[in-house]
């Protein structure tokens, strides 16, 4: 975290009774990361730079390119808090530390007892966040399915059985509403990355609500998630899983936006 790991994390002085704003970047190429502030209640206040009806929580988990902005209310009493980032899945983690001056700052194992659970399978968290702003409602002009697949051997991603080189562009005509249909029928969860627009979380597995704005969302193994936003600049704007091997080896594809 902050490129440190836990055997010489960052400190960072703190306010007794304090609140902090922990602005969270998972910005690694391939792993989904479980941010947990322990005992420090939090609220989840944004996702991806929009605002978000607080929630509360502990733990909220972030997938590749995904930003969480996450606010804390520390206790009266001075002490240090360790703000840990788990790899999902996994034993390894990370962190830096929160510490009032003069506080004792605990030595925490890179390596937990307990391996962290997988991210959002059910997409409950996906299915909590409410958009403060969201988009106005109206009839989709195009609701195009993007169908993600792929193999290990040979190691192969796509987009509607594509890899980049020989991709179908998504399309679509400026300010049309377009809603687009993520349909995994692959075993590995995929953070969906469109770039220029936000998008708002429309339906989970074919149920609508009225979900975060946006502009990364993680698609988990056999599930469909739809996001509506308004085509933005005529321009071809990358479309793209941030699972940096899977980007690599075909899953992108364009949305191009025409006058
Ligand atoms: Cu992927």
């Amino acid at each position: 975290m902050n490129d440190r790991t836990l055997s010489d994390p960052e400190v960072v002085r703190v306010e007794k009774g304090g609140r902090v704003l922990l602005r969270v970047i998972n910005a690694a190429a391939a792993t989904v990361f479980w941010l947990d502030s322990g005992e420090v209640p939090g609220r989840l206040v944004a996702v991806d730079g929009q605002p978000v009806q607080p929630l509360p929580g502990t733990r909220f988990g972030l997938a590749m390119g995904q930003r969480l902005d996450i606010e804390l209310d520390l206790p009266a009493e001075g002490g240090a808090w360790p703000i840990l980032a788990l790899r999902e899945g996994a034993h390894e983690r990370t962190g830096l530390i929160l510490a009032t001056a003069g506080a004792n700052v605990p030595v925490i194992l890179g390596m937990a007892d307990e391996a962290a659970p997988a991210f959002d399978i059910d997409l409950a968290q996906e299915a909590a966040l409410r958009a403060v702003a969201p988009l106005t409602e109206r009839v989709a002009d195009a609701s195009p399915m993007v169908m993600l697949s792929g193999q290990m051997q040979p190691y192969r991603w796509t987009i509607n059985a594509r890899v980049f080189e020989d991709r179908a562009p998504v399309t679509a005509i400026s300010g049309q509403r377009v809603e687009i249909m993520f349909h995994n029928m692959s075993m590995m969860g995929h953070p969906m990355h469109l770039h220029g627009h936000h998008f708002q979380v429309v339906a989970i597995n074919g149920r609508r609500f009225s979900g975060a704005l946006r502009d990364t969302v993680y698609v988990p193994p056999m599930s469909m998630v739809t996001v509506a936003l308004d085509a933005g600049e005529a321009a071809e704007w990358m479309l793209h899983c941030h699972h940096m091997p899977h980007l690599a080896s075909g899953m992108m594809t364009t949305f191009a936006v025409s006058a």
